[in-house]
């Protein structure tokens, strides 16, 4: 197997035996060769839309089986084999698949997609087709829960599968032409954000601030993680009198924060941290735990019969949930004891997305001209296992009192439950959501540019970004594509990004690697 999709890749390079995330080879393979042959029939409905057919149903299998490759989402060769099958089905591929599973896999390692695989291409094509790749999966994504949520957008599908198709079927050597591509890919992901932000804002309002309790109370439960709201309103529809109380865990924190979410007074509070404290966290849970995104990490056996996945989300042996019927969920959580009693555990505040930041934007523009702000970082992005991630805990600790901290994602973890106290009365601690919220961040920096009157990249404000996944590498990309600067970069830069195209980005974006907390803040706030 060759992988090097996301931050902790092994050795910094690439997991070529068994992936750090638990990946096994034969899953690798065959989500390399499910991507060849989602190449195959992109290319092949391109062909039928020019003659003037199109199929929104083929997209959305597109999106869903993209999705299923993206890191931490589905480990299950026999679900990657029915995509794959699904996939063939649709058309007459250029490779059939074989029919069992073991064939198959033997198959597919022909298809891995590794440097090798771009033999005759430079060093830096193969880099950036590797980057546009893995941003077409946090696309992919981002596309499948706008869908289902009743927002496309048939400029973006399209896009999506040229992109594709291009990889796999253009070997052209200009970087200039690749390079122009891959800031398009950015451009596709702000076009993704946006609609998926339509999707959720008009399905279940405009996230209002919201006080989130940490703590637990006595009764039945059920965990819920990953990003999807529309299958979290599903359960809390369908678990609505039944004396169950929902918690959120990971990036389905900021759920808590949306009128139509919020209005369920059984979704009580948020459980546990971030993603990579899953298996300490779900085993001390009692209840069943629902998964409807990333990030699933192998379970433990002290709570793997406990796990539900669902839509492309996968494990061997783990239930999964279709037609969004939560029964076999909801029977579990009435058997099992719940919480026993009541625990407090503090709270926090999510839910400043982009009209609740609005709302207050004449505060914030006066203590930016009283010099009560002096300065704003976003703060924001994965979180991960890896020890180099405290310095996203002690950037905010040392931040300076006259300083706000906007932040989004699972990165948030690392220092969501800290009181930093507020600046005439606006919060240093700004949760704006989900990693998809970075187009709420964006809006807010463009109404700060518009207030100020000067461009984005001259406005008080720094991003101080981490990465793990590709959504990430789509949203750094869509940052470059906005031609944003200076940005801060950790816990590593991306393994599959060659030297000379890490160089080019640096010089091109100012683009630069975190250092230390006291460092970077050093240079940022000019302090001698
Ligand atoms: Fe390795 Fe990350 Fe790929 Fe998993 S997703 S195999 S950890 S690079
Ligand atoms: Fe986190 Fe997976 Fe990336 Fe949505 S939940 S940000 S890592």
């Amino acid at each position: 197997m060759f992988c090097h999709q996301c931050e902790q890749t092994a050795k910094g390079i690439a997991c070529t035996t068994k992936g750090v995330c638990g990946k096994e080879h034969s899953t690798d393979v065959l989500q390399d060769f499910l991507i060849y042959t989602l190449a195959d029939l992109a290319e092949n409905i391109l062909e039928t839309e020019r003659k003037g057919q199109k199929n929104l149903e083929l997209d959305r299998f597109l999106m869903e089986a993209m999705f299923s490759t993206l890191t931490n989402v589905n480990f299950d060769p026999e679900r990657i084999k029915i995509y794959i099958e699904k996939a063939a089905n649709y058309f007459v591929p250029k490779v059939e698949p074989a029919k069992d599973l073991e064939s198959l896999i033997k198959q597919a390692e022909t298809y891995e997609i590794k440097p090798e695989f771009f033999a005759g291409e430079s060093e830096e094509v193969i880099s950036l087709k590797f980057a546009i790749l893995y941003a077409l999966k946090g696309i992919a994504a981002y596309a499948y829960h706008a869908y289902k949520l009743g927002e496309e957008n048939e400029e973006i599908y399209k896009a999506f599968k040229e992109l594709l198709v291009q990889i796999y079927k253009d070997s052209t050597s200009d970087l200039e032409t690749w390079m122009k591509r891959t800031l398009e890919t950015g451009k596709l992901n702000l076009m993704v954000m946006e609609l998926l932000d339509k999707a959720n804002t008009s399905n279940f309002g405009d996230p209002i601030p919201t006080k989130v309790p940490l703590g637990v109370k006595a009764g039945k439960a059920i965990l819920v993680s990953g990003h999807d709201l529309k299958d979290l309103y599903e359960l809390l529809r369908q678990t609505e009198g039944k004396g169950i109380y929902v918690y959120t865990h990971g990036e389905m924190l900021p759920a808590h924060g949306y009128p139509e979410l919020k209005k369920f007074t059984h979704l009580y509070g948020h459980y546990g941290t971030a993603w990579q404290n899953q298996q300490k966290e779900f085993s001390q849970f009692p209840g069943p735990i629902v998964m409807t995104t990333n990030c699933l990490m192998p379970p433990k056996d002290s709570y793997r019969d406990r796990v539900f996945t669902l839509g492309p989300v996968g494990y061997p042996g783990l239930k999964h949930i279709s037609d969004e019927d939560f029964s076999p969920v909801i029977e579990m959580a009435l058997q099992m004891e719940g919480f026993k009693e009541d625990h407090s555990g503090g709270e926090v505040i999510t839910g400043f997305a982009k009209k609740a930041v609005f709302s207050v934007s004449d505060k914030i523009i006066e203590a930016v001209k009283k010099e009560k702000i002096k300065h704003f970082f976003l703060v924001g992005g994965c979180d991960g296992a890896k020890p180099g991630r405290s310095y996203y805990t002690e950037f905010v600790e040392k931040a300076p009192k006259d300083t706000i901290i906007l932040t989004l994602a699972c990165g948030k973890f690392r220092f969501f439950d800290k009181d930093l106290g507020n600046i005439e009365g606006i919060p240093r601690l700004i949760d704006v959501g989900q990693c998809n919220d970075a187009y709420s961040a964006i809006q807010i920096a463009l109404a700060l540019s518009k207030a100020f009157n000067v461009e984005v990249n001259k406005l008080p404000l720094s991003l101080i970004l981490s990465w793990y996944e590709q959504k990430a590498i789509a949203i750094l990309l869509t940052l470059l594509y906005l031609n944003i600067q200076n940005i801060r970069l950790g816990p590593s830069m991306p393994a599959f990004l060659s030297k000379n195209i890490l160089e080019l980005i640096s010089k091109q974006f100012n683009l630069k690697p975190i250092t230390t907390p006291d460092e970077d803040l050093k240079a940022i706030l000019n302090l001698t």
